[in-house]
């Protein structure tokens, strides 16, 4: 049955050449694990290599945008000093947080590009406060300010449910055989790194 909801049928795009970093936090995780995962399942499948995938982590939702922004910093002070010869051990030396560390370092101690697009992905969870209000608003704010300001894409993977069901049904977890929304995230990272090239 066709949908009405969803992007429709996107080109297809390859993803080879692109780097691209997924910033999740931890809250709620046995849903967060199932929408990285599908995430990185249509990464990988559109060509992103293993090696330039990156995935960092941050308490909650709410630290969300200072750890894309960090990541994605990190990741462009690193291609600016590999390309001007101080090595990544160099930089890894004089940078302390573990943020930096795994935004410039490659399994190979190769230099890297900065990253093509990054996919914040969290789950907040409607309470009896107005907690997830505030934060699901600074969030989406958050978010949509580093991706303008830095002029990389920032895909929002921020799932904002009354209840854990709502969670598990979009990480594909439910009962109503809802796919999981990760992988939505996954081909709209490959998308929008793509088209950045060209819109540069
Ligand atoms: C505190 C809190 C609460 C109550 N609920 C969630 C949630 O449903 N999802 C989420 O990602 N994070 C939650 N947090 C944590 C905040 O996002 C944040 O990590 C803390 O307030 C510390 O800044």
């Amino acid at each position: 049955m066709t949908t009405i909801k969803g992007p429709g049928a996107a080109p297809t795009y390859d993803g080879s050449g692109l780097r691209v970093a997924i910033v999740h936090a931890r809250w709620n995780t046995a849903i967060i694990e199932q929408l990285v995962a599908g995430a990185k399942k249509t990464l990988l499948a559109a060509g992103v290599t293993e090696d330039n995938i990156t995935i960092q982590t941050v308490p909650g939702s709410y630290e969300l945008p200072f750890g894309v922004q960090r990541v994605y910093a990190a990741s462009q002070l690193q291609a600016s000093s590999s390309a001007e010869g101080i090595s990544a051990t160099d930089l890894l030396s004089s940078s302390t947080t573990d943020l930096s560390k795994s935004a410039t370092q490659s399994p190979s101690g190769s230099p890297k590009k900065p990253f093509d697009a990054i996919i914040a992905i969290g789950v907040l969870i409607k309470g009896a406060t107005m907690h997830f209000e505030y934060i699901a608003d600074a969030v989406s704010h958050g978010l949509m300010r580093v991706q303008l300001d830095s002029g990389v894409p920032v895909i929002f993977g921020l799932l904002t449910v009354l209840n854990e069901e709502q969670g598990l049904e979009r990480a594909g977890l439910g009962k109503s055989g809802m796919h999981n929304h990760g992988e939505d995230w996954g081909q709209a990272a490959v998308e929008l790194g793509s088209k950045r090239r060209d819109w540069t």
